[in-house]
């Protein structure tokens, strides 16, 4: 069976597991606790796995291990084609990682915690600057995504979820447990409520995963 090495709250873990929720792909969870006694992740054991020491990373049953959470979705789109997680117009399929990009690449590092401990830690940021930190960067990011969302349900106006409601929903859950004001971004809300309503990001919310606290 394969493995998926997650932490319930990581929203990287988030988009690999809506992924597989989405595809019927059954897996066995390993969590991995990102903060508990100076991180699982720095542990030789998890660094065996992923020598960068995030997750998540999904271990096939060979023992092959892929890193990175779009890397893991475009390995399940290649060996599990149905339900398709990239739309198959080519302007909707690029506006659809456009939005998927926004989020994994220009939000989400830039507000993971590695990047704020580091602020903290050596950069003599206090909370407030942190603060100010992550608001301008989720901030500037999701009203991007704003604009790039063509829906009322689903981010792309289809009738199945893609690669950038899968982005959206993991980011927002991210936004809200750093009580991010989401007030300026209502198609982001909008396409975030529709898309938790489903049976497959249901499954891969945080709080119903094994290793919840
Ligand atoms: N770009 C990576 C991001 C992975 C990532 O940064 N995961 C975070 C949790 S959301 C993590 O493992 N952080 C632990 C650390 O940096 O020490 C992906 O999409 O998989």
């Amino acid at each position: 069976m394969l493995k998926l090495y997650s932490f319930f709250r990581s929203g990287a873990s988030y988009r690999a597991r809506i992924a597989l929720a989405l595809k019927g792909i059954p897996y066995e969870t390993v969590g991995i606790h990102l903060a508990r006694d100076g991180g699982e992740q720095n542990k030789p054991a998890y660094r065996a796995v992923n020598p960068q020491g995030r997750v998540p990373a999904l271990e096939l049953e060979d023992g092959t291990v892929i890193t990175q959470s779009l890397a893991i979705i475009d390995y399940l789109e290649t060996v599990h084609p149905e339900p398709r997680l990239y739309p198959q117009h080519p302007l909707a399929r690029a506006n659809a990682l456009s939005i998927a990009f926004t989020i994994a690449a220009d939000i989400h590092p830039l507000q993971n915690t590695s990047t704020t401990n580091y602020l903290a830690k050596h950069l003599n940021a206090d909370e407030a600057a942190i603060k100010a930190w992550y608001q301008r960067w989720i901030g500037s990011g999701l009203a991007a995504v704003e604009t790039k969302i063509i829906g009322t349900g689903y981010a792309l106006g289809g009738s199945d979820p893609t690669i950038a409601d899968i982005c959206i929903v993991a980011q927002l859950a991210t936004a809200r447990r750093l009580n991010f004001d989401l007030s300026a971004y209502p198609k982001v809300v909008a396409v975030d409520a529709h898309a938790t309503r489903h049976p497959a990001f249901v499954k891969a919310h945080p709080l119903n995963q094994p290793d919840a606290e």
